[in-house]
Formats: structure tokens, C-alpha cells, sequence
């Protein structure tokens, strides 16, 4: 389907407020059908107003690489959404929370892309375009009611990208099987890294193929997030902390 460019833009510009004023939306299934190729159009208009208002695409982020949540979804493919230098967060820092409609915090592992990416060459092994890996966390934030949507949904709301802190980068190394562990003021959730499709190197590996053929640009310099190691905790108040096993932790404060 070739959505129209006026549907486009209207859709992403709904995404964008309820973004904006805080205030969730309804599935846009409810009222329009969207295929796959459209939701990512969506999702480039909706990053292009960011960007518009002066943000910097800074990297990727992956969704739905644990089996549970694909099988939850029932999908079969990863999800790939941007993140702008807005919404990065420094380790250990406060985050307004107001900021959010609903947000929940996921422990993650992020990449850094060494190269760009040319999607015309060869596909090159993980070690030839990314030289670090760090302990991680994305707050994610559907502009969608309870956060009830479909996989074409979330894709045109940039995959409920919102924000993120990175702790500290190491060499790239083999980060498979690694206990992670995400403590807020009330809650520990416990899991491993190979929750991430058995390995958070193949999430990478994925999101070459995909950007590839979605023709989503990967530079030099972008962090990627390979996605959820454990279900989302709600975010509140107080401080937020997450360990990798041989990565050491990476904290944030709600406020
Ligand atoms: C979609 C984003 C999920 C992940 O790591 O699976 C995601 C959502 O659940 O709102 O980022």
C-alpha cells in the first residue's frame, strides 16, 4: 500500500501532539488501515518534525526481540524505531517525569555503530561496524491509550521510543548469558541477556537486515538498543538502576 503523503502527515502530526501535550491517542487501526511499509513512513514523518524542531537523529532502537513478546504480539519481526539527542539522558541524572504520558523503563544492552553502513557493499560482520557495548535502559512511552496497539501502531509512534541512558562504553565483546538486573524503589526484576534473541549480537544482526531493506540510515557514532532484556517496569519516582553482569550498572532518577 502507498499510503497518500497528506495521510501520512496527518497521522504522524496526531502522533506528534499526543507526544507533545502529554495526552495518549487511540490505536489509528481503529480508524485506518496501515500496513507495515506505511507505518514506517509514518514513523520517518514523525521523526522528521523532531528533527525539524531541531533535534539530531542519534541512533536506533529494536522492540520486540524477547520471543515472549513477539509470540504476545504475534509477530515475527523485530520492530526498529530512531533516537534523537533529546531524548538521551546523562547516567545517574534526573528525569522529569512530566515529560511522559505513562512511561515504563526496560533494561537493555546498547551497541556503538563504529561505521557507517554502507547498505550497497557487502553485509560485514558485527565486529567491522560496532566497537563498544554498555548496560542501558530505554523508558518507553506509547502515545497509545494503556498502551494497547497493534505491531503497525507502535512502528508509526516511533516503536514507543521516549528516552534513554547509556552507562559506560567497553570494547565490543561477547555479552550473551549475562545476568541483568533492574532495581527501582519497590521492585527487582531479574532476567538474562539472552532474553534478546538468544543473544543480543543477533539483534544487531537483525536490524542490519532490516535497515537495509527499510533503508534506515546507520552512521558512525549511533547507539543502538537491542531491545528489552525483561518486561517494562512502570517508571516513578526515585532512582532507577540497572546491572549487566561484567558491564557494571547504569542508574537514572525519576523526579
Ligand atoms: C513497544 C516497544 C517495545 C522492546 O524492547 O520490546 C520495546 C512497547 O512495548 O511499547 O522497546
Amino acid at each position: 500500500m502507498n499510503m497518500a503523503t497528506d495521510t501520512v502527515t496527518e497521522l504522524a502530526a496526531r502522533l506528534d501532539s499526543a507526544e507533545q501535550d502529554r495526552i495518549e491517542t487511540n490505536s489509528l487501526a481503529d480508524d485506518i488501515d496501515i500496513d507495515v511499509d506505511a507505518a514506517y513512513a509514518i514513523q520517518e514523518e514523525l521523526v522528521a518534525r523532531r528533527c525539524a524542531r531541531g533535534e539530531n537523529l542519534v541512533g536506533v532502537k529494536l522492540g520486540f526481540t524477547s520471543r515472549a513478546k513477539m509470540a504476545q504480539m504475534g509477530v515475527s519481526e523485530v520492530i526498529v524505531g530512531r533516537l534523537t539527542d533529546a531524548m538521551e539522558v546523562a547516567d545517574g541524572e534526573s528525569v522529569d517525569l512530566s515529560r511522559f504520558i505513562h512511561p515504563k523503563i526496560e533494561p537493555e544492552i546498547a551497541y556503538r555503530i563504529s561505521a557507517d553502513i554502507d547498505f550497497d557493499g557487502p553485509v560485514p560482520d558485527i565486529a567491522a561496524y560496532v566497537d563498544a557495548v554498555a548496560p542501558a535502559m530505554e523508558i518507553i512511552d506509547s502515545r497509545y491509550r494503556d498502551f494497547r496497539f497493534t505491531y503497525t501502531d507502535v512502528v508509526a509512534d516511533n516503536t514507543s521510543a521516549a528516552a534513554y541512558v547509556i552507562g559506560r562504553w567497553r570494547p565490543l565483546q561477547d555479552v550473551s548469558n549475562r545476568a541483568v538486573r533492574l532495581s527501582t524503589s519497590g521492585t527487582v526484576v531479574e532476567g538474562s541477556t539472552n532474553a534478546v534473541l538468544d543473544d543480543p549480537a543477533n539483534a544487531v544482526r537483525e536490524l542490519l537486515e532490516i535497515a537495509r531493506r527499510r533503508r534506515i540510515p546507520l552512521r558512525a557514532g549511533y547507539v543502538v538498543l537491542a531491545g528489552a532484556a525483561t518486561t517494562a517496569t512502570p517508571l516513578t519516582t526515585g532512582s532507577v538502576e540497572c546491572e549487566v553482569e561484567g558491564l557494571g550498572t547504569v542508574s537514572l532518577r525519576g523526579i
